[in-house]
């Protein structure tokens, strides 16, 4: 849409999720109706030729070194987070503070204190925040939760049960990446994918009450480089496990793994309710089943929503019935929300304030690792 309005974004990092994000913020004003164009300015990271060259690759117009160079350019509008965790409090305080609309990656931070931090200096600064819990947008889950919002699993929601599954440090002889040092990442799998399904069950059926959880790390050094005779130590977990109780009385039954060989980017999760269920499975990400309860007893069972369909979230923007849309598309349907927000000035989520949310249930969990008690949030 021609609109006459630019949005000028600047991006700190460049791998696995700076190439999502970029692509997104090149596709949305192509496939969205959006009330802004977007100016890919500067994508910033510390080794000057691989930022360099991911300039070139991901079409960024030039390349920075310094993430405080984006904070001070007045043309910029929008800081993209794609960083590892402990840098985002740093950056999402100063882009705050610069009156810059922020998009941040999860876990929003490494704790719950640099969370509070950060959500009072984007209420401070009165800018947009988003925290990039990209699940939520696909279309499969964006439905889940009008048909729940609709009662469609009826007045009661009694089982959250989700798994996120992978296998790629399975391999004892993986290096210790910034993924696997605590003081980087802050946890392993929890922070990284239990976050996910902690947020899917804060926005499909509601806040935690009380969480109980353990703890494991499986392979406890690891080479300090690939082929690396040198080791050094895993700090934090390759998998967690947990149990609890949302606010509205339904149980959690939650699993984040990495070490769940055959599974690369798993996702399963099924919702119980006094009137039917829900299943998906992010493998077929383009399906929900569905279970009806009320549907006459001969014709029960679990039928799977094709959720492809023009009226089906997002989707009209894509393809004809049938056509599947991927992982990728759900960085172009949060990039498209969250600009829509930006030229509003209006609040969209999950906002930090989800992220923090967030945050307290994985400290929760880890503090009930830890203690072997169960901790309320
Ligand atoms: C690694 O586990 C990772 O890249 C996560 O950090 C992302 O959030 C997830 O979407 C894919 O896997």
């Amino acid at each position: 849409m021609a609109t006459g309005r630019t949005l000028t974004v600047g991006m700190v990092g460049y791998s696995f999720m700076g190439r999502a994000h970029s692509n997104a913020w090149r596709q949305a004003p192509r496939f969205f109706d959006l009330p802004a164009d977007i100016r890919l300015k500067t994508i910033c990271g510390r080794n000057p030729e691989a930022v360099r060259k991911a300039a070139v690759d991901l079409g960024w117009e030039t390349a920075a070194t310094d993430w405080r160079a984006l904070i001070d350019d007045p043309e910029i509008d929008i800081i993209d987070v794609v960083t590892p965790n402990d840098t985002h409090r740093d950056i999402c305080v100063a882009a705050a503070a610069a009156g810059k609309a922020i998009l941040c990656e999860k876990p929003l931070a490494l704790d719950v204190a640099e969370c509070e931090e950060m959500l009072a200096a984007a209420r401070k600064g009165r800018v947009v925040h988003m925290v990039c819990h990209n699940y939520r947008r696909i279309p499969a889950m964006a439905l889940a939760k009008q048909m729940i919002e609709r009662g469609e699993l009826g007045d009661r929601i009694y089982h959250y049960r989700a798994r996120y599954a992978q296998d790629w440090i399975a391999d004892p002889e993986f290096p210790l990446v910034w993924r696997l040092q605590s003081k980087i990442a802050g946890s392993g799998a929890h922070g990284d994918i239990n976050a996910h399904i902690i947020d899917l069950g804060r926005y499909l059926v509601g806040e935690f009450r009380e969480v109980c959880a353990t703890m494991e790390t499986f392979v406890k050094e690891r080479p300090v480089s690939p082929g690396s005779k040198k080791t050094g130590k895993v700090t934090v977990d390759d998998a967690v496990t947990s149990i609890g109780r949302f606010k509205n009385g339904a149980l959690a039954n939650l699993e984040a793994s990495r070490f769940a060989q055959g599974r690369k980017n798993s996702i399963t999760l099924e919702i119980n309710g006094s009137a039917g269920s829900l299943a998906f499975d992010f493998e077929e990400m383009n399906r929900l089943r569905y279970y009806d309860a009320r549907e006459p007893e001969d014709r029960r069972g679990f039928r799977d929503i094709l959720v492809t369909e023009a009226r089906h979230p997002y989707i009209e923007n894509w393809w004809p019935p049938g056509h599947l849309i991927g992982y990728e598309h759900t960085f172009v349907h949060t990039v498209a929300d969250f600009v829509r927000a930006v030229v509003a000035g209006k609040s969209v989520q999950p906002t930090f304030d989800d992220g923090l949310r967030n945050q307290r249930v994985l400290e929760a969990m880890s503090t009930s690792a830890q203690t072997r008690q169960w901790v309320k949030i």
